[in-house]
């Protein structure tokens, strides 16, 4: 497939696919997975080790938010033999990740050739993330209300278990972390079916191997963990809806930051990602009305730039299926779960379920009443609501 078909590709599947044996002339496909992490190990100037983030392989009520994980200091190689070796005791309970790094914290020699040319996107040699994980490293199910995505898997495996943007999926903004929303179900950990119920006719599920590509449509919810000690490199390919997406963003922001003024730093960190504690404590509230200002201004058809946006979904339905079936044998449709298999994936999930894990500041009467008005006001079709009539006045 050349690159402006998966181009075409990329931009116009509504479902999630899979793109096998395309030719991705990254070196770091031809080395082993010891020797780029060797060679990572290399760059690390100070020789004191990278620091991980871990978390438990079993868990509570709620998804492990990032709040809740320890951090843990090694260099790759020893977090690479430590994880994959039978006996260890820290990794047979635990895991840990260098996750959502960008590509320029890598020496030459660890991203050699990495651009997404191939895909049909030679402008993308920087704006590339890199996630290494252990066994049962994972990211709650969320969505990303910017762009579409497109995962390349290197090494080890991946598990997806991905949702259309209606699922009946329970959207959350705590944590708050810009262009992520949350769901409140633990996929890792089930308690109950009854916790995940609704979804079960609505789950596609692919495990990434080395050499494929997936491609993730926008604001399509994803759960991902990782089976097998993993590198993957991703890039979000910025589309025209993308500023839509910012005033969204940008008004769920202005409504967070007031909430959290006077709030004791207890609640903060429930609250807010770790990456956010800083920026929004920092950013003055004048800064963020400008950004709005600008934002919707952008928005007049004379002011819209359409620098390295891509139109999407521009193909006739019937011009995207022609493709899909000429590339059959390289485009593979993610698989949709039937809803007894859903169950089964649930049911094995659900062995890692700990009561003993359910103490958490999710239970402290404060924290639950602030989630429960952040929600209630930053709900998305709130805020769509609101963005309109934003939109109305001052046009
Ligand atoms: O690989 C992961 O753990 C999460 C990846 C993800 O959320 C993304 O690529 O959007």
């Amino acid at each position: 497939m050349d690159p402006s078909t998966i181009k075409d590709v990329v931009l116009n599947v509504r479902e999630p696919v899979v793109l096998k044996d395309v030719e991705i002339p990254w070196f770091c496909f031809d080395q082993t997975l010891p020797e780029w992490l060797n060679l990572l190990d290399q760059s690390n100037d100070d020789g004191n080790g990278f620091l991980l983030d871990c978390g438990s392989r079993r868990s509570g009520r709620s998804p492990q938010w990032e709040r809740l994980r320890g951090q843990v200091r090694k260099s790759m190689t020893d977090f690479y033999k430590e994880s994959t070796a039978d006996n260890d005791e820290y990794f047979r309970e635990n895991w840990a990740s260098y996750s959502y790094r960008y590509i320029n914290e890598l020496p030459e020699e660890c991203r050699k050739g990495i651009t997404f040319d191939c895909f049909g996107f030679p402008d993308i040699a920087e704006d590339i993330s890199f996630w290494i994980g252990s066994r049962g490293a994972h990211t709650p199910c969320h969505y990303d209300t910017y762009g579409c995505n497109i995962v390349v898997q290197v090494h080890g495996r991946k598990r997806w278990l991905l949702f259309p943007p209606e699922a009946k999926l329970k959207p959350t903004r705590v944590p708050y972390e810009e262009s992520s929303v949350y769901s409140e179900e633990n996929f890792y950990s089930p308690e109950a079916y009854s916790k995940v119920i609704g979804v079960e006719n609505e789950a596609f599920h692919v495990d990434l191997e080395p050499g494929m590509a997936l491609i993730v449509p926008p604001k399509w919810w994803h759960y991902v963990e990782t089976l097998e000690f993993s590198l993957n490199f991703n890039t979000w390919i910025q589309l025209e809806s993308d500023p839509e997406e910012q005033i969204s963003e940008c008004l769920t922001r202005l409504i967070i930051q007031d909430y959290s003024k006077g709030l004791n730093l207890h609640n903060l960190n429930h609250l807010l990602n770790p990456n956010e504690m800083s920026s929004i404590a920092s950013t003055p509230p004048d800064e963020l009305q400008s950004t709005l200002g600008y934002l919707l201004n952008q928005r007049l058809p004379e002011k819209r730039s359409r620098t390295n946006r891509h139109p999407s979904n521009y193909l006739p339905m019937s011009e995207l299926q022609r493709l899909l079936s000429t590339h059959k044998d390289h485009i593979i449709p993610v698989q949709k779960l039937q809803n007894h298999e859903f169950f089964q994936l649930m049911k094995l999930n659900s062995q890692r379920y700990d009561p003993s894990r359910n103490r958490s500041s999710d239970d402290e009467e404060d924290n639950r009443r602030a989630t429960n008005a952040i929600n209630r006001t930053c709900n998305p079709q709130l805020i769509d609501l609101l963005k309109s009539s934003l939109g109305e006045s001052s046009s």
